[in-house]
């Protein structure tokens, strides 16, 4: 599924950077180039085959799904890393990038290559992951419609008397009978008091009449994850819900708008944060605006009022205002977005979109 065209741009950057060959630690990372997911180590040289280094639990698996790489089988009793630095040590490299390692492991390589310099080059790696090639965009859209049933299942199951967890594993249920791998993150349905935690409850509270219930869920599709919450009311809204309801989805209709490449990810937060502060709840509004994704739930860009970066045709990230007042309770509603040249694309747009959803 990759191709070969990651590891010519990855190698167009090491020529430009004058570094002989780049080290991979990361299992996402080596997927990225080898469409491979339980790897060990992946060498990526200047010049030559790139080797892939395998335990033997995965060497079966790994000859049939890994691209572009010779494999190198790590024996069951083998002292893996000091196999890879044996066979790195034997090209002589001048210079090695790599992507990122503990501490004791950056030690160790150090240590063993003295003549070796090293440069730490994950910001080069995430230049190009954080911009998707069609293949990508097309295993993000399948899990955004994967997560768009999820959700559909939640707001038909989701009602007072039910737990949390009992609605989440309707969502989950129905995703993976769908299709997905799994889950991108814990799904969080969180009600009442519990949903002015962004990140949820136990969510062992009982929904009740009356509530807010926050919904966020991400589904997976061959390592591609998708984000998405919505919150419904248990019942009829209030005027107090309704206002606050009506106030983070203009934030997230105003912060869309601004999307297009070219644009400072700090202006798309700006643009929501300016308005939930000038409704007076600036205070409540506890997170950046948005993230990327891919192959990690959490990638760059960020949304946030510090990022500098500017957006770019390709880049697929979350915009998700929120209100959260304690002992009230939260809204967030959250899209997966694709950045093209003039405009953003929801992914994960549904039609009851219009209203705020209730359940009953
Ligand atoms: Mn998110």
């Amino acid at each position: 599924m990759p191709g070969f065209k990651r590891i010519e741009k990855i190698r167009e950057i090491l020529i430009r950077r004058n570094i002989d060959a780049l080290l991979i630690f990361d299992e996402k990372n080596i997927y990225y180039f080898t469409g491979f997911p339980w790897g060990f180590r992946l060498l990526i040289p200047l010049d030559g085959e790139c080797v892939l280094f395998v335990h033997a639990v995965n060497y079966e698996a790994a000859k049939e799904m890994a691209e572009n790489v010779r494999i190198d089988l790590i024996r069951v009793g083998e002292r893996a890393d000091e196999k890879v630095l044996r066979e790195i040590g034997g090209y002589r490299f001048k210079s090695i990038g790599f992507d990122r390692a503990s501490a004791s492991e950056y030690i160790k390589i150090k240590d063993r290559l003295k003549d070796t310099i090293f440069k730490h080059l994950e910001d080069d790696i995430w230049s190009l992951r954080k911009v998707k090639d069609s293949d990508e965009l097309a295993l993000i859209s399948r899990a955004a419609e994967l997560t768009k049933r999820g959700m559909m299942k939640a707001i038909e199951v989701a009602r007072p008397g039910l737990k949390g967890w009992e609605v989440a594993a309707e969502i989950e249920y129905e995703m993976r009978r769908l299709g997905s791998s799994g889950v991108a993150f814990d799904t969080i349905v969180c009600s009442g008091p519990e949903s002015a935690f962004p990140h949820g409850g136990l969510g062992e509270r009982e929904i009740r009449w009356g509530d807010f219930i926050v919904i966020d869920v991400g589904a997976k599709y061959r390592g591609y994850c998708a984000d998405m919450t919505r919150t419904l009311v248990a019942g009829k809204p209030s005027e107090k819900q309704e206002r606050l309801y009506e106030v983070v989805r203009e934030a997230q209709r105003l912060a869309i708008n601004q999307v297009r490449a070219g644009v400072k990810a700090k202006d798309v937060d700006g643009a929501a944060r300016k308005y939930i502060g000038e409704k007076g709840y600036g205070e409540y509004f506890v997170h950046g605006l948005g993230h990327g994704l891919g192959l990690d739930i959490h990638e760059p860009p960020a949304i946030s009022p510090t990022g500098e970066e500017e957006l770019c045709y390709g880049n697929v990230i979350t915009i998700e205002p929120g209100i959260y007042i304690p002992k009230f309770g939260g809204i967030r509603i959250e899209d997966t977005i694709l950045v093209l040249e003039e405009k953003a694309e929801k992914l994960t747009y549904l039609d009851l979109d219009e209203n705020i959803p209730t359940s009953n």
